[in-house]
């Protein structure tokens, strides 16, 4: 016997991942649903070789449902997450309303798989942010032989991240700049993004960082360790798909470079593309529709006593998102409800 599986918003980016990554790894699948909201009715998704219709969020019972993936935003989510957990139904969230919360997990399962456990205390897991999604991956083993002190990470984050319109915009814009009579106003950014690079994702906090920076700071400590200092700038960058991140790392303990590639090389999630040649390294483009973290340009920071500099490149709407979500529905399955 396999799961009954809701997927909300199952119209938008992440939504249509989940449903593919879903069908992909065979997840153990009894009867699915696909919600979406009341202006999407009616549209078809994708599952495996199957035409799913989408049903109504709004009206929709959860009761005898299994596992709901919501990928529908923080405003839905407080209003139809809460009724799906009290029917019984394990919400694993997308979206930042509950990543903070003591009583949900925020989970990565090459992490923190254990973390899943906790989820009765409101029947709510957390999915982290993408940014903070694949920078955990490359951390943990190494935080697991150094212990980490402090970490400094730029992000080169894809359009994706903010949705259909910012991928409109992107290529809106491209195509502007060679028809200059077209529209190039920025509508999704406060500038525009074709052939620029924008430092400022989600709104401002008190401090002057970004609320997306402040997503990595946090979700880092809660995911590894509490005592991991981050310290982050988040950039948006005319890509569509692929989070790329330059991070530098502090270890209390040394760590040479060649064992850090061994570690990262034997750690799940992971892909160590890292020649020290032309080409010999990864771009977001080529790690589209991929599972991995690609790790690449692991090298000593010999500015500090223990240090190293990487470069982590993942898909943003995978890893980052859907994968990483049904990722904590398989650990949760193995490790809790244990069907299929
Ligand atoms: C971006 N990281 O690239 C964001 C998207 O908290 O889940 C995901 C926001 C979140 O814009």
């Amino acid at each position: 016997m396999g799961y009954k599986v809701v997927v909300a918003g199952a119209t938008g980016n992440v939504g249509r991942e989940m449903l593919n990554i879903l069908a992909e790894r065979q997840f153990p699948v009894d009867e699915i649903a696909a919600l979406a909201s009341r202006r999407s009715l009616g549209t078809e998704v994708s599952f495996g070789d199957k035409t799913l219709k989408t049903q109504d969020l709004d009206t929709f019972d959860f009761s005898g449902w299994d596992i709901a993936l919501f990928a529908v935003g923080s405003g839905p989510t407080k209003e139809y997450a809460p009724k799906a957990a009290a029917a019984g139904c394990v919400v694993i969230d997308n979206s930042s309303l509950y990543r903070y919360d003591p009583d949900v997990p925020l989970v990565v399962p090459e992490c923190n798989p254990e973390a899943v456990e906790g989820y009765a205390k409101k029947n709510i897991i957390a999915n982290p942010n993408c940014s903070t999604a694949q920078m955990v991956v490359a951390l943990k083993p190494l935080h697991d032989r150094a212990k980490i002190k402090r970490v400094v990470v730029s992000t080169y984050q894809s359009v994706s991240g903010s949705g259909k319109e910012a991928i409109d915009e992107l290529w809106d814009q491209t195509k502007a700049i060679y028809n200059p009579t077209d529209d190039r106003e920025p509508k999704v950014y406060t500038k525009q993004i074709a052939f620029n690079v924008i430092p400022h994702i989600d709104v401002f906090m008190e401090d002057g960082s970004t609320k997306e920076e402040w997503k990595m700071v946090v979700e880092t400590k809660k995911i590894i360790d509490p005592a991991i200092k981050v310290s982050a700038t988040c950039v948006r960058v005319p890509v569509f798909v692929g989070h790329s991140e330059s991070i530098n790392i502090e270890f209390e303990d040394h760590l040479d470079e060649e064992e850090a590639r061994d570690i990262l090389r034997e750690a799940p999630g992971i892909m160590v593309i890292d020649k020290r040649e032309d080409g010999g390294y990864v771009t977001p483009i080529e790690c589209v529709g991929d599972y991995a973290t690609f790790i690449s340009r692991i090298r000593q920071d010999s500015t500090i006593d223990n240090g190293l500099n990487l470069w982590c490149v993942s898909d943003n709407l995978r890893k980052g998102a859907a994968l990483n979500a049904v990722q904590i529905a398989e650990t949760l399955g193995k490790r809790v409800l244990k069907k299929g």
